[in-house]
């Protein structure tokens, strides 16, 4: 091995390799009782939830909804550990989510302070061209210091996605996006009694360093909802027995997600191009959500517990320690980490003891980093990270704040098997080719 390369490994694999004790706890939901949900249109839908976000507060001019966007420069925190230097809008990446009504008619104004011009474009939503925010197309650029004014009628419902269009790879890699939630004027379908909205992203952003990198092209290392990398996401809590609606946006710059969820399944009943028709509703447990678009998905939660719900590209449940790294699975590791620690203090070989074990050692990991698995469970390490949140579904929902776990009826939780469970069921543990 060359020098070099080992002093990169000592960068990237003990950067990469070690994880931390120092695990927090998953963030709480702000407790939403009945009473508070307020109910946007004439006998429709409560108002929709982005967890770890904000919703755009409109002031009623005439007719007309106004809001006000300002694209800004923030420090965001992804999870407890890692904080970078982002762009976005009022404050956080993403921006708040804009919410209207069928019909509604809306002034929007954006305020540039970032340091170079900008744009902003509606995705998905039908507008006039000269207010489709493609500057140098449909529009002159916001140059620094500037507002600018667009006006548009929300003519049909839908989940929307709103974004710059100048600059789009920098200023997107930095977290300038924004979810858009219009409810339809006459309520279609069962009423939903949860409504969410997540946005997908993905980022590079080395450890130890303070701003993403936007010229990153395949190797992102921050995977996030809502701009959250697990433990950082707020779970989603909801009733058992209710209805729930999880509209996903994706404004990733080069990956689809699979987003998947546990203990029950869905129907995918939208994308940012309109409503599906009942009869194309596949029932699913992992709906792909490509780059650029939205997928709304709707089930009955059915199924008390916590449920896992994530991407499921393995390497999009990893965060910043999961790349570049040597593949040494099946190595005499032991040998491996003594000669390597005495370089790189606190190394440790993969596939020999699980990152989760590693979890529960107190290990150093490089300033401003997120440990490769880290986060204390019920049960033991919850060994993913990412873009990963929990599903809660409760009985009594409104008396939980998100932060507590599930707690099974007993006899329900897989655990060791006793010598006369296995005696009983004919498990011969010395037989080679079992079955
Ligand atoms: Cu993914």
């Amino acid at each position: 091995m060359q020098r070099r390369e080992f002093m990169g490994m000592g960068g990237a694999l003990g950067a990469a390799l070690v994880a931390s004790t120092a695990a927090p706890a998953a963030a709480a939901t702000p407790r939403r009782p009945a009473a508070g949900r307020a109910v946007v249109a004439p006998g429709g839908p409560y108002a929709v939830l982005t967890p770890n976000g904000s919703t755009l507060p409109w002031r009623q001019v005439g007719k007309i909804k106004v809001g006000h966007l300002i694209a800004q420069a923030l420090e965001h925190e992804f999870a407890p550990g890692l904080r970078a230097e982002c762009w976005g809008y009022n404050g956080s990446t993403p921006g708040p989510t804009i919410e209207a009504v069928e019909g509604d008619r809306v002034r929007i104004y954006v305020s540039n302070r970032l340091p170079e011009a900008t744009s902003l474009h509606w995705h998905g939503v039908i507008v006039p061209s000269g207010m489709d925010g493609v500057s140098g197309l449909s529009q002159k650029a916001i140059q620094p210091g500037e507002t600018f004014k667009y006006e548009f009628t929300f003519t049909r419902p839908g989940t929307f996605m709103y974004h710059p269009h100048y600059d789009e790879m920098t200023q997107m890699a930095l977290g300038m996006v924004g979810m858009i939630v219009v409810h339809p004027r006459t309520p279609r379908g069962p009423r939903v009694d949860r409504d969410f909205a997540l946005m997908t992203h993905e980022w590079k952003i080395r450890p130890g360093t303070r701003r993403p990198d936007p010229t990153e092209m395949t190797d992102f290392n921050v995977l996030t909802f809502n701009s959250k990398a697990f433990p950082g996401t707020q779970p989603l809590v909801v009733g058992l027995g209710e209805r729930v609606r999880i509209r996903f946006g994706n404004l990733s710059a080069m990956d689809h997600h699979p987003i998947h969820v546990h203990g029950l399944s869905f129907k995918v009943t939208a994308t940012d191009g309109g409503a599906i028709p009942e009869v194309a509703q596949i029932p699913e447990t992992t709906v792909l959500v490509p780059v650029g678009t939205t997928r709304t998905v709707e089930f009955v939660a059915d199924n008390p517990g916590d449920w896992a719900m994530h991407c499921h590209m393995t390497h999009h449940v990893m965060t910043q320690m999961g790349h570049g790294v040597p593949n040494l699975v099946g190595a005499d590791s032991e040998r491996i980490d003594r000669s390597v620690q005495k370089l790189v203090p606190g190394y440790m070989t993969m596939g020999h003891d699980g990152m989760g074990a590693m979890t529960e050692m107190n290990m150093p990991v490089p300033p401003n980093s997120l440990p490769m698995r880290s986060t204390p469970g019920p049960y033991g390490a919850i060994d993913m990270g990412g873009m990963f949140t929990i599903l809660k579904v409760r009985e009594n929902p409104e008396a939980e704040d998100g932060s507590g776990w599930y707690t099974a009826p007993p006899g329900t939780v897989a655990d060791l098997a006793s010598p006369s469970d296995l005696k009983a069921d004919g498990i011969d543990l010395q037989d080679r080719s079992p079955g």
